[in-house]
């Protein structure tokens, strides 16, 4: 049922517009039957981990599906990023993102690197060479950028601002599987990029990720790195820990690479159908994929303009959960603001104008296969309600939710 008067909304009475939670989450999974004649392999070699056929199978196909020479699969994306500065042999500091998930800013920390927090270009959500260049100091050991949603920054500038400084550049590219920039998969920019086969991505292990790299002596370093003790490889790294991906997870997201096409097809169908919602483009809307390259369409992300919604986001976010719509504040808050960051570096909001406002705006809405064409109606309906008539529903709001 669409909803048109304000009565008919949760949060005042009415029936919640889904029974049942719907979430931002991908959630994407093979048919059972796939899924089960992989267990029953694994179970069959009674081989589970420690670089199984499987693991080496994903390895390879991996490779070839983002066009690199190598790739190692990992237990998950944070993982990978520890595993990557330890392989690079990071010292000092490095230069990120707060408009991030935490798990960016943490693996760094995790290393015993300082971070030093870059603002981010309000138009690509990414760090520029423009905001990082002016952080660059004599510490300086990388520039760690992040693909927000997928979607590559200006990569020829940092790469150009890394090698004037002599610092290693590399990536978080745990949205980017089956994004493109300038005709390549996002694991062409950079010394390595990580990627995150979590859950909630559009190809899922469970939990999963790996690193990707053209260089043949790094991804000795990597393989290294990955394993606690003596082997497939031994190369000279500073540090070593368990980052084994183990087979079930392998067998996942092998399963998941043959239905990828497929899923990013659903998501961009559901991504589309949501721009169709005639007042959005008015409104900004919609974050556009449409530059640069191919994107996965992960995360539909909706910029809140709140003057015209006539509420905040996180009032609207409330509105909708109350209709058992799950929309998530990715990324909230900048990572600046949380322990030990926010002691560490106080000051730090003052000179990220751009991350505190699109902490404030951004609001995910559901996506991937738990979403049909009829939800995302039922959401815009929502939205549509919210827009005409935001300032009466942010006065009759209990007061606790203003
Ligand atoms: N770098 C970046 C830029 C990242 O965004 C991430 C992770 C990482 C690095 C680290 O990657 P990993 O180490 O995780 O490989 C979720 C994901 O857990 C996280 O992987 C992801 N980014 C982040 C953007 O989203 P949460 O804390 O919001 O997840 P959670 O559990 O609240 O789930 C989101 C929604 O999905 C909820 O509505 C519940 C639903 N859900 C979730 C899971 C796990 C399900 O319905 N079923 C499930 O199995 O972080």
């Amino acid at each position: 049922m669409i909803k048109d008067s304000l009565a008919d909304l949760a949060i005042f009475g009415g029936t919640p517009a889904f029974a049942e939670p719907v979430h931002v989450g991908q959630l994407n999974l093979p048919p059972w039957n796939e899924f089960e004649q992989a267990f029953n392999g694994i179970f069959d070699r009674r081989y589970f981990t420690n670089h199984g056929p499987l693991v080496q199978e994903l390895d390879r196909r991996l490779a070839g599906y983002l066009g690199v020479r190598h790739v190692v699969c990992v237990t998950n994306a944070t993982v990978a990023l520890m595993v990557a500065c330890k392989a690079l042999d990071l010292d000092g500091e490095v230069i990120v993102p707060s408009f991030t998930f935490p798990a960016t800013v943490q693996a760094l920390f995790w290393a015993g690197l300082t971070p030093v927090f870059c603002d981010v270009d309000p138009a690509t959500h990414n760090i520029s060479a423009e905001l990082a260049a002016p952080l660059v100091g004599a510490r300086a050991a990388a520039i760690l950028g992040v693909h927000a949603w997928g979607r590559a920054g200006d990569t020829a500038a940092l790469q150009d601002l890394c090698a004037r400084r002599g610092i290693h550049l590399f990536y978080d590219a745990a949205h980017g599987v089956g994004c493109t920039h300038d005709g390549r998969s996002l694991a062409a920019f950079g010394e390595l990029a990580v990627f995150s086969f979590h859950a909630t991505k559009i190809l899922g292990s469970g939990e999963g990720g790996c690193l990707a790299t053209d260089n043949d002596d790094l991804a000795q370093r990597i393989r290294t790195v990955r394993n606690f003790h003596v082997s497939e490889s031994v190369a000279r790294v500073p540090l070593r820990i368990n980052g084994k991906m183990t087979e079930a997870q392998a067998a996942m997201g092998l399963l998941g690479l043959d239905h990828l096409p497929r899923w990013i097809q659903r998501n961009r169908e559901l991504y589309e159908r949501y721009r169709t919602w005639d007042s959005c483009r008015s409104l900004g809307g919609f974050v556009d994929y449409a530059r640069g390259g191919q994107s996965n369409c992960q995360f539909c992300v909706f910029d809140i303009d709140s003057a015209r919604f006539a509420m905040s986001r996180d009032q609207l976010q409330r509105l909708l959960r109350s209709e058992n719509i799950l929309a998530r504040r990715y990324f909230f808050p900048g990572v600046h603001r949380l322990a030990p960051y926010c002691t560490l570096d106080p000051e730090a909001g003052a000179r990220l104008r751009s991350t505190e406002a699109l902490c404030g705006r951004l609001l995910q809405l559901p996506l991937g296969t738990g979403v049909t064409a009829d939800c995302v109606d039922r959401i815009t309906g929502v939205l549509d309600l919210c827009l005409r008539h935001g300032a009466d529903i942010a006065r009759r709001l209990p007061q606790e939710q203003a």
